[in-house]
C-alpha cells in the first residue's frame, strides 16, 4: 500500500525521476466516448477515432496498479453544460464539423455533460471512490477544482495519460508545470488522431532538459511502482 511505499526511480526521459508515491496521483485525461468512439466529437471533426484505441490497455494496467496501491486516481472529462453557457462561441463556431458541440448525435448531444458520449469508456470507468473533474477547456486546471483537490491530498507529482497527446494532455501538463507539479507523461498511455502529433507532443514535453516534464512508458512506471512496495 502507498503509505508503506518507498520512493523509487522511474526510468524516464530526459532523465530518471525519483517519485515519492504518497505525493503522486494518476491523472487520466478525457478517455471519453466522444473522443474514442465513432459518432462522437472526435469523429465529427473528421478524425479517425481508431487511432486512440491503443492507449486503453496501457492506461488500464497503470490504473489497476494505482488502485491496488491506494494511489489517488483522478479522471477528467471535457464537456459543456446543456445550455452551453460555459462554451465560448469561438469554440462552437470554428471549422466545418459534421455536427457542432451541442448538436444531437448518435451518443446524445455532442460534448455535453450527462450525455452518453460524454461518459468515460467502460474499460477505464471510474470507481465511485475516484475523483472526476469536469472541465470546459483543454487544460484540466482551467475553470475546475483540480488545483484544490491536489492541494488537499498533498500531491506534488502527476502521472499523466489520456487523449489527445498534443491537445488536452499537453495543455494540462503545461498548466501543471507552471503550478509546480512534476509531471511524468505515460507515452503509450497517450494517443492522438495524428501519430506525428503524438510523437512531437511527447518530444515537446521532454526536450530542453524536460521543459514541461518527463516521459516514461507504462512498463517503466509499473516497474517503479512494483519496486516501491518490495
Ligand atoms: C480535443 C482533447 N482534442 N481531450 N480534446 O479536442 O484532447
Amino acid at each position: 500500500m502507498l503509505n508503506s511505499a518507498k520512493p523509487s526511480v522511474v526510468s524516464a526521459e530526459p532523465e530518471p525521476i525519483t517519485l515519492d508515491w504518497p505525493a503522486t496521483a494518476l491523472l487520466i485525461i478525457d478517455m471519453q466516448r466522444d473522443f474514442m468512439e465513432p459518432g462522437g466529437f472526435g469523429e465529427t471533426l473528421g478524425n479517425d477515432v481508431s487511432q486512440l484505441a491503443r492507449a486503453v490497455k496501457p492506461i488500464g494496467a497503470v490504473l489497476t496498479a494505482a488502485r491496488d496501491s491506494g494511489m489517488l486516481v483522478i479522471h477528467t472529462r471535457e464537456g459543456h453544460l446543456p445550455d452551453l453557457s460555459d462554451a465560448p462561441p469561438a469554440k462552437i463556431e470554428r471549422g466545418t464539423p459534421s455536427l457542432r458541440i451541442g448538436d444531437p448525435g448518435p451518443m446524445g448531444r455532442i460534448l455535453i455533460r450527462g450525455e452518453a458520449g460524454h461518459d468515460i469508456v467502460p474499460e477505464l470507468y471510474p470507481l465511485d471512490s475516484e475523483i472526476v473533474i469536469d472541465k470546459p477547456g483543454k487544460g484540466a486546471f482551467y475553470a475546475t477544482e483540480l488545483g484544490e483537490v491536489l492541494e488537499k491530498y498533498g500531491i506534488e507529482n502527476l502521472l499523466v495519460c489520456g487523449v489527445t497527446t498534443e491537445v488536452c494532455v499537453n495543455t494540462t501538463v503545461r498548466e501543471a508545470n507552471d503550478r509546480g507539479y512534476r509531471c511524468v507523461v505515460i507515452s503509450d498511455g497517450c494517443a492522438s488522431y495524428f501519430p506525428e502529433f503524438h510523437e512531437m507532443g511527447l518530444k515537446m514535453i521532454k526536450a530542453q532538459g524536460g521543459i514541461f516534464g518527463w516521459v516514461a512508458d507504462s512498463a517503466a512506471v509499473l516497474e517503479a511502482m512494483r519496486v516501491s512496495t518490495t
